[in-house]
């Protein structure tokens, strides 16, 4: 009841979003980059030369692995755009009342060779190269990144990673993922990817082993996706594996750290 209460105001305070959330713009260093709206018109935007994001057109959850859409969300339409970023350097999403608490969170990158706008994204190969889920305690009263992502005071919430210092620069696609799992046995996903043009001097390419394709990596029956947090065999639980391959690290491989 207290949250119903906390929820209202805040669709008070926010009169065009009042659950879920989107990933909205980006920044590196001072620039500002503007991603799509939902709550202004798609044809203002779509296409636009300034645009960077790949088109999302609902602030709804993806709740099924095989839905297309789990790779850079519907539509995906491509934009014209690049971020341009240093390898090395940080870009942080910007996302407005981000109001889920359970379930982790993960950056993804995938090269995109001549041009991402021509890239089917469900064919790319992204790595992940940042991820965090439950950070202490249990399942259910523990502290998720997610539950310290948010930010009650109407200030926008902030997720800042860095692009591997050692990455063979180039066109990629980033993509943010939150999996939110408050609903029992129904994930909810939240994808959006924007389109990096990547420069520095390094050589760095993650192994197969790294490789993930959207749909296709994350199976329908995997633990950490339907999960009954709320049930007495999981709420408990101090662990919580985050699904998909391990994060890439930017070396080229995990005996040899400068090469
Ligand atoms: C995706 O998975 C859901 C749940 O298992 C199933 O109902 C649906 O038919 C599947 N869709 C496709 C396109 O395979
Ligand atoms: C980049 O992000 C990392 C991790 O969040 C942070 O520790 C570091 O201070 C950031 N660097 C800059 C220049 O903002
Ligand atoms: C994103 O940028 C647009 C345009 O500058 C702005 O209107 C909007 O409030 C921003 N959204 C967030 C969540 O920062
Ligand atoms: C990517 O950045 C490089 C270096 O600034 C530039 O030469 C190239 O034209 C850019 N490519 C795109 C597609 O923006
Ligand atoms: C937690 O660990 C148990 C025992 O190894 C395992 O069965 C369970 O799947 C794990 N839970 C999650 C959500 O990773
Ligand atoms: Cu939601």
């Amino acid at each position: 009841m207290a949250r119903l209460l906390l929820l209202t105001a805040l669709a008070l305070l926010v009169s065009s979003v009042v659950a879920h959330g989107g990933l909205a713009n980006y920044t590196v260093g001072d620039t500002w980059y503007r991603g799509f709206s939902p709550d202004d018109p798609l044809g203002d935007q779509e296409g636009k030369p300034w645009m960077i994001q790949r088109i999302w057109a609902s602030i709804d959850p993806i709740f099924f692995v095989n839905d297309t859409g789990l790779a850079c969300n519907t539509p995906g339409t491509a934009p014209p755009s690049y971020i341009p970023i240093a390898a090395g350097d940080n870009i942080t999403a910007v996302y407005w009342y981000w109001l889920h608490p359970y379930g982790p969170m993960s950056v993804w990158l995938a090269d995109c060779g001549a041009s991402c706008e021509d890239a089917n994204v469900n064919d790319l190969n992204f790595f992940k190269i940042w991820e965090a889920g439950l950070l202490e305690g249990n399942i259910v009263e523990g502290i998720w990144y997610q539950k310290k992502f948010q930010n009650w005071d109407g200030s926008p919430d902030l997720w800042p990673v860095t692009i591997p210092a050692t990455i063979k620069p180039g066109l990629y696609v980033i993509r943010h993922e939150i999996l939110s799992i408050h609903i029992e046995d129904k994930p909810q996903f939240y994808p959006e990817c924007a389109h990096l043009n990547i420069t520095g001097s390094g050589t760095a390419v993650p192994s197969p082993e790294y490789l993930a394709k959207f749909p296709g990596t994350y199976k329908e029956d995997d633990p950490s996706i339907k999960i009954d947090i709320y049930s007495d065999a999981v709420k408990a639980q101090t662990n919580y594996t985050i699904p998909g391959p391990p994060v890439w690290n930017g070396f080229v491989n995990k005996y040899c750290q400068d090469c």
